[in-house]
């Protein structure tokens, strides 16, 4: 019966400091997609990053079959959907085999959208990646 009653405090005492901790900062990448018409755009990123440390951007393309899709021009919008925040639009440079990098950094924590506009042709393609970014 003791052991019972005990074994419930370690598991509130648990839950309470593990509540819900703001996410730690780390490396991991996070790899997101989006298929729009004919075309899939990934976006790849550090998972949890952190404010205003430079960070990459990987968008990859392929086509319909898988292949990957050069010649396209890319750039990032991003924006913050709970207030204005000032333009920040990285270009993406083509790195071959339907790789785009982009660099820049998040001025400020909490939710990001990462929307990836990207033109081919006379196509316009526009994809959106939800990122936190934290202090
Ligand atoms: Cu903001």
């Amino acid at each position: 019966m003791w052991h019972r009653f005990f074994l419930i405090c370690v598991c509130a005492l648990f839950f309470a400091a593990c509540g819900a901790p703001p996410p730690a900062p780390e490396e991991e990448l996070t790899r997101q997609q989006q298929t729009i018409g004919d075309l899939t755009i990934a976006f790849e990123g550090v998972a949890v990053p952190r404010i205003n440390t430079s960070q990459q951007f990987v968008i990859t393309l392929t086509d319909e079959t898988g292949q990957p899709r050069d010649g396209a021009d890319i750039y990032l919008d991003m924006k913050m959907p709970a207030m204005p925040m000032g333009i920040n639009r990285p270009i993406a440079e083509p790195e071959g085999d339907g790789r785009y990098v982009a660099y820049s950094a998040y001025t400020m924590e909490g939710d990001w959208e990462m929307i990836v506009v990207v033109r081919l042709g006379d196509d316009e393609y526009r994809a959106v990646f939800l990122v936190v970014a934290v202090e």
